[in-house]
């Protein structure tokens, strides 16, 4: 007997629904909803494992106060008073909440009520300031409101999608399958990927503009001309509906194509090509997401995307108009409830008196924020240089996500309060609490999530709380009470807070706001237990609305839309010191800082360490082998090392590195300490994809590779990347010999019993050490350390730790770092969800597999999520070109 609960995944905006089932013995497994809208039954990697994310190893279970255990009454009471003493002695604007767009809606709420109603300032921001603020800020310019006209149905029903600065196949993986299906299913229909790097997305595209770092709004307004110039833009559309696209096609220098071409990157042929499409396919789709997102021009790309959808009509109709692609689980639903520095509650605007006073009426609140408060980053240096004082971080990871992350450590380690909500103990930010809360994590909180195209959905608990752990929403409410404002806090449930929010979005609304879910003002807990995924809008007495501005109505208070006019930023010049630029993102199978998916060891086995990825020419230059050690440094002194990866998908003079590893998993290797703080200049979202550096070589005195049963203790090394594998841990590393030599570190590190049998092998030409400790027959660690990059396999390395070796033979083979007869090296892991390696599926495509079908039915692999089955394609391909060469 099991029982099944219907949530949603917690990890990206795709908002897929999942059924959770927990077995009589506790055990829990996930498959995805077939009646979700969002997803139809599927998961990704991500979504699939998520019962691997689920146990306690490192939970927060009790509140800490100064890293001593303390009870709920002692922590809430701490925070509240020191609130209220700094607020009491400095005034409102000393004290800040710097929030995620993984909380919930309900949490969000509470947490902007609070800070905007009550204490009175706007100091409340969030991650999604690093994520979507481009998007809203461009939204607003145009539409006079932050709307997504669109819904995911477009992305199948379109002619043409064009996705721009977005790693769909990554990063919105069920979605991508979605466009994937329907592209395979109407051949016809055309994409288009506009990313510097070639990516696992490009793989689906009939054309790949490789545009050059930020050279995106060059190429919409050099669209836009063409539009223009060709006769493609809808006069009537345009006549009744919008303004300012005289003013817009000024800014739209007249270029030549051989301009145009520098200014993009991209080749004439290229862009004729791509102008030429989107201009005679009615049903177009431009989904964007942080390759806009995360520049100083970042509003800027916006605006020249929704400029070319204006100009040609094609906003609010079944398979048209701009959609940009949420990140969070819940980065559209903190947007709803005003979540951001320079938002208020309801889409409704902080620098709107009328709007101010609305808010304020319905709260029944002392005060309201009169002004927008500081953003991320100004709000980092002002913790930095004293102006903050008390500042509360839930659920995210500045001190990993923030660029310049090391001033944000600092400025943490500086700041006379920090309260920290997790519900791990150890993250780098975490670590850095006065006070540390313990928040109930994904199974065990309740609450709802708006995914990418405005759809609501629940997020049910399924398992019960451990330790003291306890809602975000409690927690803030709590903290509101003690504060003095019991009565506005006062909630029983997450229920009542939605009610409360449904009530707002309605008040006097009367059509004049995009967000309005009246309809669920009066929702109680047994229907709130019951709520269907929903898109708003959903005003009372109505059906909930799948599209918006079809009709030519936008927010702006003539009712039209406005044509932006924008202009490419300048080409930077060069400097012999920085020759690369820096971009960085995400890989498949990890969820950011690592707090969750770092607990699986399927999904750590796809990407097991840091890499910089770079061209093989540009490698060359510099003496860089596949496999070596980088070091990247920026311009204000910081540096990173993380391993080479030579590529040709990535373009001449740039770099690729994920965001991903931490102080907890390769200190050396935590990208955003080279970022620095440079904003957008009208939404404030920092430039993550854009950063000078020079790339070297790193030279290490040794290299190696441990797999352990055992989590070390102790990583004396320059570098260093831990990854979880089956029966343990797995740990890169790079650096001088410890002090008293390899083994006496791997006994003192491991904590190793003198009963243990150590296998050793010292080479003494090549300086390879070969250490192996067994108990009985099971292998407790191997270490391998070479003067170069170790070539043993990981997989295989790391998958011996689970196996039996009796043969003592075998342990001789173990201990030359190659695999027994019969035993064979899988390779690289692909397919994560059937665990099949890149030289199983490499072999199988030898021996005649030539589709990713055939490779499915050969091995499974591909044939669960479909994750993978970009890079199973490209494989196939690699081996079939090879043959044929
Ligand atoms: N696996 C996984 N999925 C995730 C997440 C995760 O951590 N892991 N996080 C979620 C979140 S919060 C977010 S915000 C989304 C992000 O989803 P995406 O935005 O799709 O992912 P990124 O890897 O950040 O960046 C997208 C692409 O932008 C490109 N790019 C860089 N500079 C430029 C440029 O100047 N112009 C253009 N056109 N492109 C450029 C990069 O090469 C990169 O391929 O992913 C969500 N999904
Ligand atoms: N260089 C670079 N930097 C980037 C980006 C990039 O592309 N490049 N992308 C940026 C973007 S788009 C984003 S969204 C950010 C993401 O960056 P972060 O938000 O810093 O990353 P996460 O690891 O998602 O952090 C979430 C934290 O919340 C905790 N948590 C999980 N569930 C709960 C819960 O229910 N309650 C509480 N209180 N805590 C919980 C997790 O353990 C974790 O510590 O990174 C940004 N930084
Ligand atoms: S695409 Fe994957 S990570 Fe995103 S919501 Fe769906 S299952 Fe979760
Ligand atoms: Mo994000």
């Amino acid at each position: 007997m099991s029982t099944e609960t219907k949530t949603t995944c917690p990890y990206c905006g795709v908002g897929c629904g999942v059924i959770a089932s927990v077995d009589d013995a506790g055990k829990v497994s996930v498959k995805g909803d077939p009646d979700h809208p969002a997803n139809f039954g599927r998961l990704c990697s991500k979504g699939s494992a998520l019962a691997e994310t689920l146990d306690l190893d490192g939970r927060a279970l009790y509140p800490e106060i100064d890293g001593e255990r303390a009870n709920w009454d002692e922590a809430l009471d701490r925070v509240a008073t020191t609130f209220s003493q700094t607020i009491a002695e400095h005034g409102p604007d000393s004290v800040a909440f710097y929030v995620s767009g993984q909380l919930l809606t309900e949490d969000y709420y509470v947490a902007n009520k609070l800070m905007k109603g009550f204490i009175g300032s706007a100091n409340i921001d969030t991650n999604s300031r690093l994520c979507m603020a481009s998007s809203v800020a461009g939204h607003r310019r145009a539409f006079g409101s932050d709307t997504v006209p669109g819904a995911y149905e477009d992305l199948e029903l379109a002619d043409l999608v064009v996705l721009v600065g977005s790693n769909m196949a990554w990063c919105h993986p069920v979605l991508y399958q979605r466009l994937a299906a329907a592209k395979a299913a109407r051949p016809t229909m055309k994409v288009v990927v506009i990313d510097p790097r070639r990516t696992a997305t490009s793989d689906l595209a009939d054309l790949h503009l490789s545009v050059r770092p930020d050279g995106d709004v060059a190429l919409f307004n050099g669209l836009l001309a063409h539009l223009v110039e060709t006769g493609r833009t809808d006069e009537a559309f345009v006549g009744a509906h919008t303004t300012g696209l005289a003013e817009a096609l000024m800014a739209v220098s007249r270029q030549s194509m051989s301009d145009l071409s520098d200014a993009t990157g991209v080749s004439g042929m290229l862009l004729r090509q791509f102008f030429w499409l989107f201009g005679q396919t009615e049903k177009v789709v431009t989904c964007y997401s942080q390759g806009v997102n995360q520049s100083a021009s970042g509003t800027d790309k916006v605006n020249a995307i929704l400029n070319c959808h204006l100009a040609t009509g094609r906003i609010g109709q079944p398979g048209m108009g701009p959609f940009s692609l949420t990140g969070q689980p819940n980065a559209m639903g903190g947007r709803e409830v005003g979540g951001l520095a320079n938002m208020l509650a309801g889409h409704m605007a902080i620098e709107n008196p009328v709007d101010r006073d609305r808010v304020q009426r319905f709260w029944n609140a002392p005060v309201i924020a009169a002004k927008a408060g500081l953003k991320a980053v100004d709000m980092f240096e002002a913790v930095a240089d004293g102006r903050i004082k008390a500042i509360w971080i839930m659920s995210t990871n500045p001190v990993v996500s923030m660029p310049n992350a090391d001033a944000v450590r600092k400025a943490l380690e500086v700041c006379p309060f920090v309260v920290v909500s997790d519900i791990q103990k150890n993250t780098d930010t975490a670590r850095l609490a006065h006070v540390l809360l313990p928040a109930t994590g994904w199974g065990e909180k309740s609450g709802t999530v708006t995914n990418s195209e405005r759809r609501i959905s629940r997020q049910r608990p399924f398992l019960s709380v451990p330790g003291e752990a306890r809602p975000d929403w409690w927690q803030l409410a709590e903290v509101g009470k003690r504060m003095g404002f019991a009565k506005a806090f006062d909630y029983a449930s997450p229920a009542e807070i939605f009610a409360e929010h449904a009530t707002l979005s309605a008040f006097e609304n009367d059509g004049t706001r995009d967000f309005d879910i009246g309809a669920h003002a009066t929702i109680d807990d047994e229907a709130y237990d019951k709520l269907s995924p929903f898109q708003w809008p959903q005003a009372e007495g109505t059906a909930p609305r799948e599209r918006f501005f079809a009709d030519g109505r936008f927010y702006h208070p003539d009712g039209k839309a406005r044509f932006i006019p924008v202009s490419s930023p300048a080409i930077p010049k060069p400097d012999a010191r920085y020759p690369f630029t820096l971009n960085t993102g995400r890989v498949r199978d990890h969820w950011h800082t690592m707090t969750r998916t770092g607990k699986s060891a399927r999904l750590s086995a796809h990407i097991a360490e840091p890499f910089c990825e770079i061209h093989p020419l540009d490698a060359a230059e510099i003496g860089l082998s596949d496999a070596d050690l980088v070091t990247v440094q920026s311009r204000h002194d910081a540096s990173i090392i993380v391993r080479a990866l030579l590529t040709e998908r990535q373009t001449r003079g740039a770099v690729f590195v994920p965001m991903h590893w931490t102080g907890e998993t390769a200190p050396s290797a935590r990208v955003c300490t080279l970022v620095p703080s440079k904003v957008d200049p009208v939404s404030g979202q920092p430039a993550l994809k854009r950063t000078e550096v020079s790339v070297k070589r790193n030279e290490a005195s040794n290299h190696g590779f441990l797999v352990s049963t055992i989590k070390p203790a102790d990583l004396p090394f320059a570098y260093w990347a831990i990854a979880r594998t089956n029966g343990g841990h797995r740990v890169e590393f790079a650096g001088n010999t410890p002090a008293d030599g390899w083994e006496s570190w791997l006994r003192d590190s491991l904590n190793l019993g003198e009963s243990l049998q150590i296998l050793g092998y010292i080479d003494s030409q090549t300086g390879d050490h070969r250490i192996l400790a067994f108990e009985g027959d099971h292998l407790i660690a191997a270490l391998f350390v070479s003067r170069g990059p170790v070539s043993v396999s990981r997989q295989w390395a790391a998958d011996q730790l689970t196996e039996r070796h009796s043969d003592p033979r075998a342990r001789s083979m173990l201990v030359a770092g190659r695999p027994a007869p019969g035993r064979p090296d899988k390779g690289a892991i692909v397919c994560s969800c059937f665990s099949v390696g890149v030289n199983e599926i490499s072999a199988a495509a030898r021996s005649g597999c030539c589709s990713v079908e055939a490779i499915g039915k050969a091995l499974n692999a591909g044939t669960n999520c479909g994750s993978c089955r970009p890079e199973i394609r490209r494989i196939v391909d690699a081996t079939h070109v090879l043959a044929a060469e």
